[in-house]
């Protein structure tokens, strides 16, 4: 019996027009990457959720009218880094809540707890390790209303039937009145967003190829990492970013570990990535389809991003 993983990059190396999923970038050290991509002055997202977070606290929390003790589920919560803001506020204000996020990666709750019980040991932490969705289901017996929080434009990375797939998982396991704050990048000029992802440092490149490196690991492959390259373009008019690698040369790669061969043409590509960039429109039509209200956009100074509060 084939692994998920095996089975999605034989399916995505063999099918007509390659591609290889996004979720398979995040191995340690793809998420090492992923955290130089945050701090690359280029890459506008985090620092303008950053900004929201922590220069807009008051008026979310003020915007979610709970007046009981609530929670705070944090579906993919990471290092924790853009949230901490939000959480410090609530703590100094003395709010009544328990703040839960929820992650794959045991490794990242750990360190995410360590942090938060010494930066703020008032705080009510209930940490979860696993999948969203069984989770979210246990919270729907929670007595208190509850505010999910799905940030950092996460969103993007999926197609626009999964991304409406997500969302009504999302609403399946809300309680009327429940409310979800979720992080949508904006469209805007098409030269910053061409240079947060097509960076001159080339560290968007090391996440793509990465994932050859992640291959030649877990199914014993040869990929010649240096006869790949790394090509990403934005439509100004979808809205989509679409990240590819590049084969630079005619090749055949050896699978060892399931004895497959896989051929490249001179110049193919594999699809790697969508990004997608949202109008404001396209998030009132995305909720009104999940059966969501929003409520608010809170926009960076720039409009560059949004965390959108919706109610169910
Ligand atoms: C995680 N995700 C929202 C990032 C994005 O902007 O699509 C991943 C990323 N890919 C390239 N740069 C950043």
């Amino acid at each position: 019996m084939t692994d998920t993983f095996t089975k999605d990059i034989v399916d995505g190396l063999t099918a007509k027009n390659k591609h290889l999923p996004s979720k398979y970038f995040y191995d340690d050290n793809g998420s090492r990457i992923f955290q130089e991509i945050m701090n690359m002055p280029e890459y506008y997202p985090t620092n303008a959720e950053f900004e929201i977070l922590s220069m807009q606290s008051k008026q979310i929390i003020e915007a979610l009218k709970f007046s009981r003790p609530f929670n705070i589920v944090e579906l993919g919560a990471g290092d924790g880094f853009k949230t901490f803001k939000l959480l410090e506020y609530l703590v100094n204000n003395e709010v009544d809540f328990h703040y839960v996020p929820i992650d794959i990666s045991q490794e990242a709750i750990d360190i995410l707890t360590r942090r938060l019980k010494e930066k703020l040991p008032a705080l009510k932490i209930d940490p979860k390790v696993g999948d969203y969705f069984e989770i979210l289901k246990d919270n729907r017996q929670s007595d208190y209303p509850s505010l999910l929080l799905f940030l950092g434009g996460n969103i993007g990375n999926y197609l626009e039937h999964k991304a409406k797939e997500l969302l009504a998982l999302f609403h399946k396991n809300m309680k009327r009145g429940d409310k979800l704050l979720i992080g949508f990048d904006l469209k805007k000029n098409p030269i910053i967003i061409h240079n947060a992802y097509y960076d001159k440092h080339g560290i968007t490149k090391r996440f793509n190829l990465n994932l050859l490196v992640r291959i030649n690991r877990t199914l014993d492959a040869d990929f010649k990492i240096d006869d790949f390259d790394f090509y990403c373009h934005y439509n100004p008019i979808t809205g989509d970013v679409k990240s590819y690698i590049v084969s630079l040369r005619k090749q055949t790669v050896h699978l060892k570990a399931i004895d497959k061969y896989i051929h490249f043409d001179y110049d193919e590509l594999i699809w790697t990535e969508l990004s997608k960039k949202y109008a404001l429109e396209e998030i009132d039509d995305l909720a009104e389809h999940a059966k969501f209200k929003v409520e608010h956009n809170f926009l960076d100074c720039k409009h560059y991003f949004t965390d959108s509060l919706w109610q169910k």
